[in-house]
């Protein structure tokens, strides 16, 4: 850890700080062309690490980590700087300008469900900004942050630049990390417990801190949505990636009069995806997914389908696989519907009008994302701007801009990543004011 951040040191204080935003931004698009270079290296390290699908880290996880690269370099080479001309009351006049400073060292700390996705979401605008950064990758997912380092060579990127410490968190690389001194910023994605714990290892010395945590995302299908576009997208937004993305939905409000028929329209997809999903991370994941298919049953909640373990009758029955898993019938109290459960589940509830709806999807501590789902856009726009989230999409889900604000309410983070909210972030901004 000692060295790494040692190492980040002295690349900023030589070529990396120094290098002007043309060159930077450069250097930038060469890293997402050496990731494309080794895209079947990174597939199958993505894939051996977490066990999702190649179909789906070749669609999803890879190209997105050489767009966030080309994105942030797209970005760093347009961004302005702020300029005022200011008139004083007592006659004076003068220019305030700003200027862009990178913050220092980063410390990036990153999780296992989508890992070189969530990691270069952080790393290229913290590189565009002239940082360095020490990364500490879940210790479920090391392989494509080492093998970024690799990228970052061919790229031609100084020593230093990028860092890997491979380790756990608590007492382990992600705690060092967090408390030491020569860091000046972390960045941060996963539980928000673990989120809690690094704000208050970071407070003794005062870093910036930016946190993606976790969600319990709601959905609201009206009866006059595109059904079928509808039954698709949200069983993307329960089961992609194992529901193993933040942003899934695990709580659904379908109008009363469509409920029957989403709940079979998800029956059937889920009984379908069966033998296509991946596993989830780890047994202690099944173990703690599977445990919430047991409480949910305590709570008195019908399953529609899944709620077990599935057989294949294969080597995949020695992985940590469950079944796609739809429940109906809970309490709006319960503890499935209110916690995060992080697997291919979700609780589907009716409703009777639009404010229930909305109170509905609101009552969590948490406040990530949302989606709305109904052929009358007035009301999509309507609904959109009640609810508590970062991101609310309709008739969509997982469709990304990466310029736009990014990130989360209450327990689902601190601070907005993306476009000019990830320069903003990475940055010290600093003004001068020069009487004229
Ligand atoms: P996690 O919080 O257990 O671990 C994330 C990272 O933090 C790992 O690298 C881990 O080693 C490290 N860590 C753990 N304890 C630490 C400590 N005390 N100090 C410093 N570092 C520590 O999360 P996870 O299980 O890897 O990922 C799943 C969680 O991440 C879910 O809650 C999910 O919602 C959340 N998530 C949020 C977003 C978002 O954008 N909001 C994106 C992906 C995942
Ligand atoms: O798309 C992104 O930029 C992003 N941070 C997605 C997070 C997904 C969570 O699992």
């Amino acid at each position: 850890m000692y060295e790494a951040v040692a190492a980040a040191r002295n690349a900023l204080d030589d070529k990396w700080g120094a290098m002007n935003v043309r060159d930077r931004a450069a250097a930038l698009y060469k890293v997402a062309a050496a990731i494309e270079a080794r895209f079947d290296c990174f597939v199958a390290a993505e894939v051996a690490d977490t066990g999702k699908p190649v179909a789906l880290a070749s669609r999803v996880d890879i190209p997105r980590a050489a767009a966030n690269f080309r994105t942030f370099a797209d970005l760093i080479k347009l961004a302005g700087i702020e300029s005022f001309q200011t008139d004083t009351a007592d006659g004076r006049t003068a220019l305030n300008y700003a200027v862009r400073k990178p913050l220092g060292v980063v410390g990036v700390i990153t999780p296992w469900n989508l890992p070189l996705l969530l990691l270069t979401w952080k790393v290229a605008p913290a590189m565009a900004c002239g940082n360095t950064v020490v990364v500490k990758p879940s210790e479920e997912t090391p392989a494509t942050a080492t093998l970024l380092a690799d990228a970052m060579k061919d790229a031609g990127i100084p020593d230093g630049v990028y860092n890997v410490v491979h380790g756990f968190g608590e007492g382990s690389a992600g705690e060092f990390l967090s408390t030491h001194p020569g860091v000046d910023a972390l960045t941060f994605t996963g539980e928000s417990r673990t989120g809690a714990a690094i704000m208050a290892a970071a407070a003794p010395t005062v870093k910036p801190v930016s946190f993606e945590l976790g969600g319990k995302n709601a959905a609201i299908v009206f009866a006059d949505c595109d059904f079928e576009e509808t039954a698709d997208g949200l069983a993307d937004a329960v089961f992609l990636n194992t529901g193993q993305v933040c942003l899934s939905a695990e709580r659904i409000y379908v109008e009363h009069s469509i409920f029957e028929k989403i709940v079979d329209a998800l029956k059937r997809r889920a009984e379908a995806l069966t033998s296509t999903l991946g596993p989830l991370i780890s047994k202690e994941h099944r173990e703690k997914v599977l445990g919430y298919y047991r409480l949910a049953r305590e709570e008195g909640a019908c399953v529609v389908t899944g709620g077990g373990v599935p057989q294949f009758g294969d080597k995949r029955d020695g992985g940590w696989y469950v079944e796609p898993t739809i429940l109906t019938g809970l309490a709006e109290s319960a503890r499935c519907v209110k916690e995060e459960i992080f697997g291919p589940v979700c609780h589907i509830a009716p409703f009777h009008d639009e404010a229930q709806a909305i109170a509905m999807a609101n009552d969590t501590k948490y406040g990530l994302a949302a989606s709305v789902w109904t052929s009358n856009l007035k009301r999509g726009h309507r609904v959109a701007h009640q609810m508590k989230a970062g991101i609310t999409w309709v008739n969509c889900w997982f469709l990304r801009d990466l310029r736009t604000p990014f990130g989360g309410a209450g327990l689902s983070g601190i601070g907005r990543e993306g476009g000019m909210h990830s320069l903003n972030f990475y940055s010290e901004l600093n003004n001068i004011c020069v009487k004229l």
